[in-house]
């Protein structure tokens, strides 16, 4: 806030010089009309403002010229930690207690040489699958929940019509699957969205919420668990604006706790959270503290990218599924990738089920349902 004082014989002269100093957005808090003694002789009537105005653009610019500072230190902070990381991560996926039982002995695998139980387009299935990323054990065990002994040969071949309703048919036998969030039984009230940053969990929160809104005529309220304080819930507010629900940013337990009980029965609650970094492990504390009051009818969602290498994303599950209970896998960004392995690597690895999945950028329409069908033709393309 700049104040100033004006005097002069014209008001109206004065006004003017305050805006070419102050700008136009001056207010005029006081007005005093007076005379100037002369000698015993009251002099010429003249004007005395008092003038404000606000810093505003510059206020926000500061303000925002701050919250960068701040954002490129702890930019720096976590490249040197993550640096460290990277130093030391050879040792810590060795010693994972939870890493998939096969999953070494798969991303070291050299030979790839399939079973010879299988024959026909059985094996042409399981090579396809192979090139795409998935396992060869995974491959094999999906493929063969769809084929039939052959007789003459005494081995397995399919027994469906198309690769594709063969594939559907093994993946709908290997891995499960949530379907609608909005239609599961005992509808999950309070949805969080977890996982790396950048991965699209704000992005497909709101294509989810946008959808509940306008397809299913739901009520929803959009939470976004705020662990930094320093703006990044920003892009959550703008959405909620957008589509109109309600939003919330919340960094205290008690806080969320109050929030959920006045939100109405029929209400579902989506949480965000925010990340900054891949390596940024130790915030799902933080996270889970935040959560602490609402664990129990928590339904965890995990986000992973679809472009993900597998060591990459059975790490993120393994780290956390050491701080919560994962319900539902949601597989983003399809459209970057040709080798989608981890689509079916991680629920079949993990029996997690799988639910959406988003196909691109646009929010709310590059959102779909995962069923077995629809995740067999991302295996047969090109
Ligand atoms: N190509 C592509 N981009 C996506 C997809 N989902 C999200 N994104 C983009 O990924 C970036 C990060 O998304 P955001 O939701 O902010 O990630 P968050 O940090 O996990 O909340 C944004 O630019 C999104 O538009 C997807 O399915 N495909
Ligand atoms: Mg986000």
């Amino acid at each position: 806030m700049v104040s100033k004082i004006y005097e002069g014989e014209n008001i109206e002269e004065l006004v003017e010089r305050a805006k070419r100093e102050l700008g136009e957005n001056i207010r005029i808090v006081q007005y005093e009309i007076f005379k100037e003694k002369k000698w015993l002789f009251l002099g010429k009537r003249k004007y005395r403002i008092l003038v404000e105005v606000e810093e505003k653009e510059e206020d926000q610019k500061r303000v925002f010229q701050k919250q960068l500072d701040f954002e490129e230190l702890l930019q720096k902070v976590e490249s040197i930690i993550e640096e460290k990381v990277k130093e030391v991560a050879p040792k810590v996926v060795s010693q994972k207690p939870n890493v998939p039982p096969h999953l070494e002995e798969n991303i070291s695998s050299v030979d790839l040489q399939i079973s010879s139980e299988f024959t026909g387009e059985a094996v042409e299935l399981i090579n396809k699958l192979i090139k795409k990323d998935v396992f060869k054990d995974v491959a094999e065990d999906i493929v063969k929940a769809a084929c039939g002994l052959d007789l003459d040969t005494n081995k397995w071949d399919l027994n469906a019509v198309t690769l594709k309703e063969a594939l559907a048919k093994g993946i709908k036998e290997k891995i499960s699957f949530t379907g609608p969030f909005d239609e599961i039984e005992n509808i999950p009230k309070v949805i969080a969205f977890l996982g790396p940053t950048g991965v699209g969990k704000t992005t497909n929160l709101f294509k989810l919420a946008s959808q509940f809104v306008l397809n299913k005529k739901k009520k929803v309220s959009v939470i976004s668990i705020d662990t930094f304080k320093v703006g990044a819930v920003h892009q959550g507010r703008i959405y909620a604006n957008i589509l109109n629900v309600p939003f919330y940013s919340v960094s205290e337990p008690k806080k969320l706790r109050n929030i959920i009980d006045v939100l109405g029965e029929d209400e579902i609650v989506l949480i965000d959270t925010v990340g900054r970094s891949h390596y940024d492990y130790w915030r799902l504390g933080e996270i889970k503290e935040i959560l602490s009051g609402i664990l129990d009818e928590l339904f965890a969602v995990l986000v992973l990218s679809c472009n993900y290498k597998n060591e990459d994303a059975f790490e993120i599950v393994d780290n956390y599924s050491q701080y919560f209970n994962i319900d539902a896998l949601l597989m983003s960004k399809i459209d970057e990738t040709k080798k989608p392995g981890i689509l079916l690597n991680v629920p079949y690895k993990t029996e997690i089920p799988l639910s959406y999945i988003s196909t691109g950028q646009r929010v709310p329409e590059d959102i779909e349902i995962l069923t077995p069908e629809l995740t067999a033709s991302y295996f047969l393309k090109g």
